[in-house]
């Protein structure tokens, strides 16, 4: 965590994923490193709050197992906002657990088809490699066969979590990090959830939930610390950020808060 930032436009340039090429292209033109987690339960709500929140935002997480009224339809429009304010979809829900062969299945079909809308993926590295294989399977079989360095989903490992007396060790973290650095993954996995910088590899990106500027926790575990603190201190490159925007008042206003803090501390953290 002591190397230096390398700042995005050079990290731009090594990043082989296109999805993370693509993101770390609009967090430059926007001038963010801000992704709402749009934890809501209706379709039109999610699609307000993507509205509301996109022009500030590089990336929009989504739990879509959540929503009552889960629709096809509504994804498209989801998709349609995502090109109108130029963010792309992190479908983070599944957070998926299970072997190859089972996630290959979760990830293409069922009744969300995830692999057919969302940029975004992440994993958690408890079942070894073959859960990363089985995703990437998927992602190929998709997009038909182009050359591997063409696929295009990203894939992020849970390297870490944010809420209190979760079960990772330092140990598991190291593993999960050795498994992103493989040069079998490096076309499909793309970076991190962690709570800080866990990688010193440039082509990968950390992302990291439990952000607040206003509160410490909440009554389920839920631990914050500020976009300053994890940028500058910890290293992160996006912060994820909840119910700090969409409870808010004002949720437009607020995720623009975030974002300027999260671009001045990128900023200052180029300095450090
Ligand atoms: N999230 C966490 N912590 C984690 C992981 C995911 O908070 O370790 I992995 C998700 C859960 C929620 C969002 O969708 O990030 C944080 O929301 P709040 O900002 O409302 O706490």
């Amino acid at each position: 965590n002591h190397t230096k930032r390398i700042p995005f436009e050079k990290r731009l340039e090594l990043i082989p994923n296109k999805v993370g090429k693509r993101l770390v292209q609009i967090m430059l033109q926007k001038k963010t490193c801000l992704c709402v987690a749009a934890d809501v339960t209706t379709c039109s709500q999610l699609l307000q709050l993507a509205d509301h929140v996109g022009p500030f935002i590089c990336l929009l997480k989504t739990h879509v197992d959540i929503l009552t009224d889960f629709d096809k339809q509504s994804l498209v429009q989801l998709k349609a906002l995502a090109d109108k304010h130029n963010f792309l979809i992190f479908e983070v829900d599944r957070k998926f657990a299970d072997i190859g062969n089972t996630v290959k299945q979760q990830f293409s079909g069922g009744v969300y088809n995830i692999v057919s809308w969302a940029d975004i993926i992440n994993c958690h590295t408890l079942p070894g490699p073959g859960i990363i294989d089985g995703l990437k399977e998927a992602a190929i079989e998709y997009h038909g066969k182009k050359k591997e360095n063409e696929i295009y989903h990203g894939l992020l490992l849970l390297a870490e979590m944010s809420s209190e007396g979760n079960l990772i060790t330092p140990d598991y973290t190291r593993h999960s990090v050795a498994l992103a650095e493989h040069e079998k993954y490096k076309e499909f996995v793309i970076g991190f959830i962690s709570m800080g910088k866990v990688s010193s590899n440039p082509t990968l990106l950390h992302m990291t939930p439990g952000v607040s500027i206003q509160n410490k926790g909440d009554n389920l575990g839920q631990q914050y610390l500020t976009p300053e603190h994890v940028i500058c201190e910890k290293g992160t490159d996006v912060i994820i950020v909840g119910r700090g925007i969409y409870q808010s008042k004002d949720p437009a206003k607020s995720a623009k808060e975030y974002q300027d803090k999260s671009w001045e501390a990128y900023l200052k953290s180029l300095n450090n």
